[in-house]
């Protein structure tokens, strides 16, 4: 495999300080770890019919649906006073595919937990997922916000101070398609075709749809996922009650979410909560950076209808 690495086109961010080295295969660029754990997939994961992929490209609002679909199927186990969400970073909830089969193939014997989250492009999907016919949910979210999300978490992540990490080299970076698991509108892509050809099998929400009516969104999340709310529960509260124990304001407050635990410790929980708004990419483009990436996603994804602006 070290071999193959050799093989692949790999790129060191300048304005990561050559922390990160990126390779790039079947035209997608991540770090050798999840390369490893995408071929280690294909080898061993056999995906059930009842597995439900929670897919997205990273900083486009994977925490939130994993929290969310989390909160949705775990219901009648937990309530929002129980929630491990409480104490537990939302990512170690949900095994994710490229690093946790283990954690998979426990949940397939006990056959009590479907999910199953992912940054593998769709290309790279395993083929047992299609041979399942499992379902998917890919969350997106407007590019402009992705970039600056990206630029803060990796740069943080790698404790490169923002003095030395300009902002507009992440941009170029970006708009070349080099990104974590980009080119950010190919990613995009795979999956929108996918729901194209199996629309009943493929979900497809917006991060700013979410915000706008987490509740709308939320009750489409769980019908779609094979967990919909009965009217009881919808005149309960039960749906706004998840929405609230998923929201930014309540998660990022946790001191789980606050404190220095890190994720596989790599990556300090905080990392997943930074502000949450949408629109600030504002504080970050000069007027010809927004025209470039508008310009460059009408070209890339018009045929999409997606909106990303
Ligand atoms: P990941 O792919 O590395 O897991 P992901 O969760 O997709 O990251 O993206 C993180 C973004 O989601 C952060 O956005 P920001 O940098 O613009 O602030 C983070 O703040 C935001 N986020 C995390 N949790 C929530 C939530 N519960 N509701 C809304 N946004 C959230």
């Amino acid at each position: 495999m070290e071999d193959m690495f050799k093989t692949f086109p790999k790129h060191n961010c300048s304005w990561l300080k050559g922390k990160i080295t990126w390779y790039k295969n079947q035209d997608f660029w991540f770090p050798h770890l999840f390369h490893l754990g995408g071929f280690s997939v294909h080898q061993n994961y056999k995906a059930e019919p009842s597995d439900v992929l929670l897919c997205s490209c990273p900083k486009t609002g994977t925490t939130w649906l994993k929290g969310l679909a989390f909160s949705i199927v775990t219901r009648e186990k937990f309530d929002p006073s129980t929630s491990p969400l409480l104490t537990t970073l939302t990512h170690e909830c949900v095994p994710f595919l490229e690093l946790d089969l283990d954690k998979i193939e426990h949940n397939h014997k006990n056959s009590t937990f479907p999910l199953v989250a992912t940054h593998l492009p769709y290309p790279s999907l395993p083929e047992s997922v299609l041979d399942a016919n499992c379902k998917i949910v890919y969350i997106y979210r407007n590019t402009k916000d992705v970039v600056v999300s990206h630029y803060h978490y990796l740069r943080e992540a790698l404790k490169v101070p923002v003095e030395d990490s300009p902002f507009v080299e992440a941009f170029e970076e970006f708009c070349e398609g080099i990104s974590y698991y980009g080119p950010y509108w190919d990613h995009i892509l795979g999956y929108w075709k996918a729901s194209l050809e199996r629309p009943d099998r493929v979900l497809f929400l917006k991060y700013e749809d979410l915000k706008t009516d987490p509740t709308t969104n939320v009750k489409k999340l769980a019908e779609f996922i094979g967990y919909p709310f009965s009217i009881e529960e919808e005149n309960a509260g039960v749906v706004e009650n998840i929405v609230k124990l998923c929201s930014f304001e309540h998660l990022s407050s946790l001191e789980v979410n606050k404190s220095a635990g890190k994720l596989r410790k790599i990556v300090e929980n905080r990392l997943y909560y930074r502000k949450a708004k949408v629109g600030d990419w504002e504080n970050y483009f000069t007027d010809e950076m927004k025209e470039k990436i508008d310009r460059l996603m009408d070209e890339k994804l018009s045929v999409t209808g997606l909106v990303l602006k």
